[in-house]
């Protein structure tokens, strides 16, 4: 299963659009209240390279699940915390702004994030009342200790939210990260900022007030590329040539969508499956193999791995071994992207 990211930001930003062009479904107003879920198989040239390799019975990409999700109204604040609520189990955010029509793009994703901060501190206050409460009572003083760390922690993030810090730059210890992981802080959560431009907005420069904000922010004509999408080959060949295009950039923006929330692929190879798995940047050899199967991890013995640039440059698994390229690795192994791997497990 592919990760899911919530498609995000202020009523009329372009979300739907952006939904229906990354996944092909048609954006639903009837299923908006729950949020909306689309899949994107995410494009990989290595994937094919293999696949043209292996001749497989069956290539898998990776995929994300897109929620399209109903946009933020200025003017409804203190409904905004609901409807931002339906992206609390997404791993990531695509936030989107509005870039044909209005031209505050700084401005809107300041906007749009002072509503993450206010619906994250509306949780996390709700919280820190209850430990107040529970800290007033006779209880164990064990767990009036760890009521009282929590609290601690709880009212550092207040703090630096309120000063407009996100969580993640408080510097917060893997062991503070857990203990609030159950609230899914949409503070928390990778972000990649989309501005949804018109047509004269294809390759024009970005605002660098946005870019000071978001320095990884990206832009695409989603509508326009939308609207090409569903036009005969000669049709769209003509209207690109005519709006000096050359490409799509949708291929290239799922890639960076997928980057740009901590993701990252490894591949299994043969002759029934290529097939490309999603892990989170900088995990191990473990985790991969957990991707596969559980029992792959709870039986993990070793992996065997190719880099994919070093398997392309001597072309088999049997030249791989005489290169010195194939490798044994252990559980603590950190995969690199694009890493072919064979796990060894015993059951
Ligand atoms: N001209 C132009 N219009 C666009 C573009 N993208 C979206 N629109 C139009 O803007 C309106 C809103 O687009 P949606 O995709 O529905 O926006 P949304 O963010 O899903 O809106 P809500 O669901 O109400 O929050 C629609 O009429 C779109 O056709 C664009 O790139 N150019
Ligand atoms: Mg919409």
């Amino acid at each position: 299963m592919g990760m899911k990211v919530g498609i995000a930001g202020f009523s009329g930003s372009g979300k739907s659009t952006v939904f229906q062009w990354l996944t092909g479904v048609k954006p639903d107003p009837a299923k908006m209240q729950t949020g909306q879920t689309g899949v994107a198989k995410i494009p990989d040239a290595r994937l094919d390279w293999l696949s043209a390799h292996f001749h497989p019975k069956k290539t898998t990409h990776t995929t994300i699940d897109f929620l399209d999700t109903p946009g933020l109204l200025p003017t409804e604040r203190r409904d905004n915390p609901r409807r931002l609520s339906i992206m609390r189990e997404a791993g990531g955010l695509l936030v989107v702004l509005n870039g044909f029509s209005a031209n505050q793009l700084a401005n809107e994703l300041r906007l749009f994030r002072e509503e993450l901060v206010f619906a994250d501190l509306e949780i996390v206050t709700k919280r820190i009342e209850k430990l107040d409460e529970q800290l007033r009572k006779p209880r164990p003083a064990k767990q009036k200790e760890l009521d009282q760390a929590e609290h601690d922690l709880l009212k550092r993030i207040v703090a630096g939210l309120e000063q407009g810090h996100m969580p993640n730059s408080l510097g917060l210890n893997p062991e503070d990260e857990k203990a609030i992981r159950s609230f899914q802080l949409l503070t928390l959560k990778p972000e990649l900022v989309l501005v949804n431009c018109s047509e004269e907005g294809v390759g024009r420069a970005l605002p660098a007030d946005l870019l000071a904000l978001a320095p990884s922010a990206v832009s695409a004509p989603a509508k326009l590329e939308l609207e090409l999408q569903e036009l005969s080959a000669e049709d769209r060949e003509m209207f690109m040539q005519d709006l000096g295009l050359k490409d799509f950039s949708r291929d290239a923006i799922l890639r960076t969508i997928y980057t740009a929330m901590g993701q990252m692929v490894f591949f299994t190879v043969g002759e029934d499956e290529c097939r490309a798995w999603t892990i989170p940047q900088g995990a191990d050899a473990v985790e991969g193999a957990g991707q596969i199967h559980t029992d792959l991890a709870r039986g993990f013995v070793r992996a065997e791995v190719v880099g994919y640039e070093d398997f392309v440059r001597v072309g088999s698994m049997k030249e791989a071994k005489a290169h010195g390229v194939y490798r044994l690795e252990g559980k603590t192994y950190r995969v690199n992207d694009g890493d072919i791997m064979h796990i060894l497990a015993s059951t």
